[in-house]
């Protein structure tokens, strides 16, 4: 394990800016909300307590509980508000990083990737209790470019968009926007984000939980729908699995005809 001191003496070669990142924001009726105000706050990876740049420690076991929402947290021992949300309405993540004096600071999703999120509806009314460990649904994928992806022919942003990065839709962003689908069943919900950093050996995996109250639509009767396919965290991922370990630098990589890890997404 590698000690702190030198650790400390590689962040300030390299500067405050790191290459990993976590989504301790939740986006809220357009705001962003503080780090760990909604989210489920993780532990550095170092597991020396107040070690703000190991918290960023990408988590690389898909056994682990860790990939469920973070390093440390399957129970919510920030103890975190919960986020009332209208179901149909959207919310998002904003990226993070640690600064040396432990403060968090704004941060962009440094490696290219995919990014995905997740509900997973509590079995009590006690979000704080609940791991994760039920069912969980996808309704976010996010492979290619879209809207929302950074414009590379900025000039701002132009140097930090080689052609084998820039094609993944959530490469460099320093958030994500997306709706919650309209006919989710009310409760209280872990909201989870997802990005994996695709490698041959290591993957790395960067997710965080939000906790979340979904509301009914107003216009009644409101439908309900039945969110699936359901899946078991961890479990979803099993080390090898072609399309999560693999070479992203792949000049042949049609990110077009890329076929995302399953399951798919449920749209409501
Ligand atoms: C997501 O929404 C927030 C709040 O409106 C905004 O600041 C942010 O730029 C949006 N992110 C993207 C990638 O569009
Ligand atoms: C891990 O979580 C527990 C609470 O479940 C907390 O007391 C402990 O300090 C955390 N560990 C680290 C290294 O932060
Ligand atoms: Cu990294």
């Amino acid at each position: 394990m590698r000690s702190s001191s030198v650790f400390l003496v590689g962040a300030a070669v390299f500067g405050q800016s790191s290459a990993h990142y976590m989504f301790g924001r939740l986006i809220l009726d357009n705001k962003w909300t503080n780090t760990w105000e909604y989210v489920r706050q993780i532990s550095p990876g170092s597991g020396i307590i107040g070690d703000p740049i190991s918290l960023l420690q990408p988590n690389i076991e898909p056994k682990s509980t860790d990939i469920v929402c973070g390093r440390n947290a399957t129970l919510a021992w920030n103890k975190p508000k919960t986020a009332s949300i209208v179901a149909g309405s959207r919310v998002g993540f904003g990226a993070g990083e640690a600064k040396l004096d432990g403060t968090m600071d704004r941060a962009r999703v440094y490696h290219p990737g995919y990014l995905s999120a997740w509900l997973s509806k509590s079995p009590t009314d006690d979000l704080n209790a609940y791991k994760g460990d039920g069912d969980w649904f996808k309704i976010l994928s996010v492979t290619g470019r879209t809207e929302q992806s950074i414009d590379f022919a900025d000039p701002y942003f132009k140097p930090y968009g080689d052609a084998l990065k820039r094609k993944w839709g959530a490469f460099y962003v320093d958030s994500w926007n997306f709706t919650i689908p309209a006919t989710t069943p009310p409760g209280k919900y872990l909201l989870r984000i997802e990005h994996i950093f695709p490698n041959t050996q290591d993957s790395q995996f960067y997710p965080n939980c939000a906790h979340v109250d979904i509301l009914p639509p107003s216009s009644t009767p409101a439908a309900v729908g039945i969110p699936g396919p359901l899946v078991k965290i961890p479990g979803v991922y099993v080390r090898g699995q072609p399309d999560v370990y693999f070479d992203k630098y792949n000049l042949d990589l049609d990110i077009d005809k890329w076929v995302p890890p399953k399951p798919e997404v449920w749209k409501g």
